[in-house]
């Protein structure tokens, strides 16, 4: 495959409400959506860092930055470019994962659409449609948590996450418990908002038979984690903590978790993504497919990695009204608490001309 240039364009999508996390308040998406153009082939990629840099290092404009200064001029030169030689390309360019996911998708889709391919096909899908859950943000008080829970359980979500803080955690937790029984698939996610020292306050979850708690202490404290882990008796499920297969296998070794997110922006792409649902597997270590608020293009690309058969369980791979009005897609709608597996030649989905203008902030073309 060869191609001729990286078409880069900032988007701003508005939320249908407001999405509150132990870091930020967010109200829209805005992220990059990259397009590889070749003579006769396009594919297209998402970017999902956010604004800030406050989930993780990475963030929109430095994203579009070290794409434009090294990342895509990495992959010129080339008669021939597959989606496997990305990451080896862009190795010598420490970190910058989400930027290198977004350009190994767009190639990788690129690819596939000339092959005739899915991505549920590359990547080793063994499912026609994933079980669905959805990330709860933080809200001002109790009863109106428990709106949107419910209002997230008619529409048929198969588990709920909530987001926790200080200040945040085990009464609302209690007061979903309560109100929707023991049979609720429930979990919590801290993004990092403890330290080691709160191991007693959150051993105060243990009663309410969590499914997990996902990512309590800080990214880099993975001994935190495995300590904490000793502790408490909710399973341990890390998400920014694992940034590779490599670091993967570490957290599992060192006791750190027994659950893993998988979050392909977060490890630099899809490819890297199953290496670590195979590593995970290898340990018999449960995975489900985390969100980033993305786009139908980055959904698209998730339920497929997420029809993998180590993922057993529900992830954040919510349907598009969840999060947008209008979806940058066709919009993927929940049927039965799943979403559909596309079929179609790489993504299996397009998007539509004119949503993406209308939510295009600025354009750039990037040659090769
Ligand atoms: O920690 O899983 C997270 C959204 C943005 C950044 C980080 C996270 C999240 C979510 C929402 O929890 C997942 C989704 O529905 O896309
Ligand atoms: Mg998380």
């Amino acid at each position: 495959m060869k191609l001729t240039g990286v078409e880069v364009r900032e988007i701003r999508l508005p939320l249908v409400s407001p999405f509150r996390t132990s870091f930020s308040t967010q109200t829209a998406r805005t992220a990059l959506v990259l397009r590889a153009v070749g003579p006769d082939v396009e594919g297209w990629g998402e970017c999902v860092a956010m604004a800030d840099p406050r989930y993780s290092s990475e963030y929109v404009a430095g994203c579009g930055d070290v794409l434009r200064r090294f990342l895509v001029p990495a992959l010129a030169g080339r008669d021939r470019l597959d989606a496997v030689a990305v990451a080896p390309a862009l190795a010598p360019f420490r970190g910058h994962r989400m930027a290198k996911a977004a350009l190994e998708m767009a190639v990788l889709d690129a690819e596939l659409r000339t092959r005739g391919v899915s991505f549920a096909r590359e990547l080793g899908a063994v499912h026609d449609r994933v079980p669905c859950g959805v990330s709860v943000g933080i809200m001002d008080s109790v009863p109106e948590l428990l709106d949107a829970v419910a209002g997230y359980l008619d529409a048929g979500y198969l588990r709920i996450k909530l987001k926790i803080e200080p200040g945040w955690d085990v009464e609302p937790v209690r007061a979903v418990r309560e109100r929707f029984g023991d049979a609720l698939l429930l979990q919590v996610d801290a993004n990092a908002a403890y330290t080691l020292a709160d191991a007693r306050h959150l051993a105060r979850l243990d009663p309410f038979q969590l499914l997990l708690i996902e990512q309590p202490l800080d990214e880099e404290d993975i001994l935190g984690h495995a300590a904490l882990a000793r502790t408490v008796s909710t399973p341990v499920c890390l998400d920014e903590s694992i940034t590779s297969a490599r670091a993967a296998a570490a957290a599992i070794t060192l006791g750190a978790c027994t659950i893993v997110n998988v979050k392909p922006g977060r490890v630099g792409g899809y490819l890297e993504a199953r290496r670590i649902h195979d590593v995970c597997a290898a340990h018999g270590v449960p995975v489900w497919c985390g969100g980033m608020l993305e786009t139908g293009l980055g959904r698209a690309a998730n339920v497929a990695l997420a029809a993998l058969p180590g993922f057993t369980l529900p992830g954040d791979t919510s349907a598009s009204d969840r999060y947008y009005r209008t979806d940058l897609t066709e919009p993927f709608v929940l049927a039965d608490g799943h979403l559909p597996v596309p079929t179609g030649p790489g993504l299996g989905v397009t998007p539509l001309p004119d949503a993406l203008d209308e939510v295009t902030v600025r354009t750039e073309w990037i040659p090769l």
